[in-house]
């Protein structure tokens, strides 16, 4: 029997006032525009979708009104539900946006889209955050983390569980990255060992090991 152990979504809005009720079509904005900070915003592009059901999947990311990246999801989210941040570089010239994409039925992912003086310059997937951004170890920056997926148990009496590895993410001057220190260190505690960056279900764990996990989550939480 598959359990599955189900982390709290926290959603932060930034730069966004919302209190709408995602399931309430009257409450939707006219347009489907998101203001962010710095001057960008998320403006759906499926319009006639939006009209009439109040979802979308595509967005165009816009900075003082101009296009910079598009983004397809694939699949349906309500625009003011999803996680959306901006981090600034210290340079100034340079931003890291980062918006959820729901993924149905696994657990939503953040896509880093990575903006330098107005143009794209990479996109990553990363795991959508667990609390809002604080300093979980020893150096002077703030840290997010979050993992890829919720944990799958296996066995007659659910004994063994999947590797899913914390990341966590340092916001510095040179804006979102992954702390690979922090990820490793913690992970070791946690797993006695460390496996990678990714989910697997390959390196199998005693179901034991989410006390360690819950108490990590409680930590970042806190
Ligand atoms: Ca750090
Ligand atoms: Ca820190």
């Amino acid at each position: 029997m598959i359990q599955k152990y189900f982390i709290v979504l926290i959603f932060l809005f930034f730069g966004c006032n919302t209190n709408k009720n995602q399931n309430d079509k009257a409450s939707f904005s006219n347009e489907p525009i998101r203001n962010l900070e710095f001057g960008f915003t998320l403006k759906g592009i499926d319009t006639d979708i939006y009209k009439k059901y109040g979802v979308l999947t595509k967005l165009r990311l816009l900075k003082n009104n101009k296009t910079i990246y598009e983004y397809d999801n694939i699949d349906e989210f309500y625009l003011d539900s999803i996680q959306a941040y901006v981090f600034r570089h210290d340079n100034g010239n340079c931003f890291d946006v980062l918006i959820e994409g729901p993924t149905s039925p696994n657990k939503n992912e953040l896509n880093q889209i990575r903006i330098c003086n107005d143009s794209l310059i990479s996109t990553f997937k990363i795991p959508t955050f667990e609390s809002l951004p604080k300093n979980l170890d020893e150096d002077e920056n703030l840290e997010v983390a979050g993992v890829w997926s919720w944990f799958e148990f296996f066995g007659e009496n659910a004994d063994s569980t999947s590797y899913n590895p914390i990341l966590y993410f340092e916001i510095s001057k040179n804006g979102l990255n992954l702390d690979t220190l922090l990820t490793v260190s913690k992970n070791v505690e946690i797993y006695g060992d460390f496996y990678g960056y990714k989910y697997s279900e390959k390196q199998s764990q005693l179901s034991s090991i989410l006390k360690k996990f819950d108490l990590e989550i409680e930590r970042i939480n806190k």
